[in-house]
C-alpha cells in the first residue's frame, strides 16, 4: 500500500504537512489539579471521566479512523493527520503539572477500534515502562516525581461492554507481597474499571498495571482510542526521539514514526505483525 492511496483514506483538511496553530490549552484550575493530583499520587492514575474535547475535535478523528479500519489500515495511520498531534496539545497545562514546563513525546503511539462484531480485545495486562519512572517520597500516597506519564483518549463513549481500560490500582498493589508479575497475582476484586465518554482522557504513571478489557457482541460502539506518552526533559530520553510538542514532527516524520511503531507491538496487538509486514518498517 502506497503513501498516497494511505493519505487519500483521511479527510482533506487532514492531508497537509503543518500542524498549524497551536490550539488553546485546556484549562485545569488549581483545584482541580489538586484533586487530580491527590487521586493520581494515591491510586497511579488520573481520571477525568468527563468530555474536555468538543465534539467537533473528536468527531473528524473518529471518522478518519472508522474510513482507515473500512480499508483494512491500521488505526494508528492516524498519527499521520496533524488533529492527533493538537489534541495533546490541549493538554499540556495537564502534562506540565505532572512532568514540568519542559516535557517532550515520546515516539510511542498507538490507535485502537475495537469492534465489538470480532469481540475484540485491548491490549493484555502490562506495565508501560519496566524500569523506575516514579520516584517516591517516603510517605505512600504523597506526591513522588515523575519521569514519564501515559495519557489516553477515548473518542467513543468506553464502557465494559465496549473494552474499557482496568487498572490495579496502585493503592491496592501496594498492599501486596510483591508487586505483580503475572495476571493471576492480581485479586479480582481489586481491579477497576474506567468507563469514561469520547473526548475525556486519563492517564497513568508508567508501573501502574492495567489492560484494555474484551469488547461484547452485543455493544453498540466500537471503543476507539488514542494514546501518546510523555516525559519530563530533564532526564535522559527513554526512547529517541523524544519529540517537541511545540514542534511536532512533519510529515514524512510522522510516517516514518507510525512505521517503526508495527514491530515494537506485536506482542501486544494481534493484528500488529499482520501490519509490520504490509507497513512497516523492514
Ligand atoms: O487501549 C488499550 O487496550 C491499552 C492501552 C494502553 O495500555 C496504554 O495506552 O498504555
Ligand atoms: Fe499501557
Amino acid at each position: 500500500m502506497d503513501l498516497k492511496t494511505i493519505i487519500s483514506c483521511l479527510p482533506e483538511s487532514y492531508q497537509s504537512d503543518g500542524i498549524g496553530q497551536e490550539p488553546d490549552p485546556i484549562a485545569f484550575s488549581d483545584q482541580d489539579l489538586a484533586e487530580i493530583s491527590a487521586m493520581f499520587w494515591e491510586e497511579g492514575y488520573l481520571y477525568l471521566p468527563r468530555p474536555l474535547l468538543s465534539e467537533a475535535e473528536i468527531q473528524p478523528l473518529k471518522e478518519s479512523i472508522d474510513a482507515l479500519v473500512a480499508q483494512k489500515l491500521p488505526p494508528v495511520f492516524i498519527y499521520l493527520a496533524p488533529q492527533p498531534w493538537q489534541i495533546f496539545q490541549r493538554f499540556q497545562k495537564l502534562l506540565q503539572h505532572f512532568l514540568g514546563e519542559d516535557y517532550g513525546i515520546l515516539p510511542h503511539l498507538w490507535a485502537w477500534h475495537l469492534d465489538p462484531q470480532t469481540e475484540e480485545a485491548g491490549w493484555p495486562p502490562h506495565r508501560d515502562c519496566q524500569g523506575q519512572t516514579v520516584f517516591e517520597s517516603e510517605e505512600n500516597g504523597a506526591p513522588g516525581f515523575l519521569m514519564s506519564l501515559s495519557l489516553w483518549i477515548p473518542l467513543t463513549d468506553v464502557g465494559p461492554d465496549n473494552g474499557c481500560m482496568y487498572v490495579l490500582p496502585r493503592s491496592r498493589e501496594r498492599l501486596y507481597p510483591q508487586p505483580v508479575e503475572a495476571p493471576h497475582h492480581v485479586h479480582l476484586q481489586d481491579i477497576r474499571a474506567l468507563p469514561a465518554p469520547a473526548g475525556s482522557v486519563m492517564g497513568w504513571r508508567q508501573d501502574l498495571y492495567h489492560w484494555g478489557a474484551r469488547a461484547s457482541h452485543r455493544a453498540q460502539t466500537p471503543r476507539i482510542s488514542l494514546s501518546f506518552e510523555f516525559q519530563n526533559r530533564a532526564f535522559h530520553p527513554l526512547a529517541e526521539p523524544l519529540l517537541s510538542p511545540w514542534r511536532p514532527p512533519c510529515y514524512a516524520e510522522r510516517l516514518a514514526l507510525i512505521q517503526q511503531q508495527f514491530h515494537k507491538y506485536t506482542h501486544m496487538d494481534s493484528k500488529a505483525a499482520h501490519w509490520q509486514k504490509n507497513f512497516g518498517q523492514a
